[in-house]
C-alpha cells in the first residue's frame, strides 16, 4: 500500500516532465498545437461557411469536416506543455497555465461540443448542423475570449 502510493506519488511527480518529453523542443509543442488549431479552423470555417449561407451547402463534405474536427480537436491541449509559454510565435496567455482547472474545463466544453456536431453532420440536416456549429463555435470564442491574446 505504501510502495503504491510513493509509486504513485513519483509518477505525478514526473508527469509534466513525461507529457513535456513527447515533444523534441519547446517549439515543436507551440507548433503542434497551431497546426492542429488551424486545422481546426480551416474545417470548422467550411462548415461556417456552409451554415451560414456563404458556401453551397454539400452533406458530405459538412461530414467530412465534422469529423476532422471532431479528431483533431482533441490534439491541440496536450501541448500546451508547462515552459511552451514563450520560445514562439504563441498567442497563448498566461492563464494557460495560471488557471490549469478554467482551462481544462473550456476544453471540456468544447469536447461536450464537438461530438454533437459530427452527430449532426451524420444526419446531413443543415439546420441541425447549424444548431451544433453554433454550439462549438461558442466554446471555441470561449476559450479564446480567456487564453489566446488578440
Ligand atoms: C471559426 C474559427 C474559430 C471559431 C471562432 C468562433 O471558424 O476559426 O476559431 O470559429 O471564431 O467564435
Amino acid at each position: 500500500m505504501k510502495k503504491t502510493l510513493i509509486a504513485a506519488a513519483a509518477v505525478a511527480a514526473f508527469l509534466p516532465l513525461l507529457a513535456s518529453a513527447q515533444f523534441a523542443k519547446t517549439e515543436d509543442a507551440i507548433n503542434y498545437r497551431q497546426s492542429a488549431l488551424f486545422i481546426m479552423g480551416q474545417h470548422f470555417g467550411r462548415i461556417g461557411a456552409m451554415v451560414n449561407d456563404k458556401a453551397p451547402f454539400d452533406a458530405a463534405k459538412a461530414k467530412e469536416s465534422a469529423n476532422v474536427v471532431s479528431a483533431v480537436g482533441k490534439l491541440p491541449w496536450a501541448a500546451f506543455v508547462p515552459g511552451s509559454e514563450k520560445g514562439g510565435d504563441t498567442k497563448a496567455k498566461p492563464e494557460v497555465w495560471e488557471d490549469p482547472g478554467k482551462f481544462s474545463a473550456a476544453q471540456d466544453r468544447l469536447q461536450a461540443a464537438l461530438p454533437k456536431l459530427a452527430a449532426a453532420a451524420e444526419t446531413g440536416d443543415k439546420g441541425k448542423i447549424k444548431e451544433a456549429f453554433t454550439e462549438a463555435a461558442g466554446a471555441c470564442k470561449n476559450c479564446h475570449d480567456s487564453f489566446r491574446a488578440k
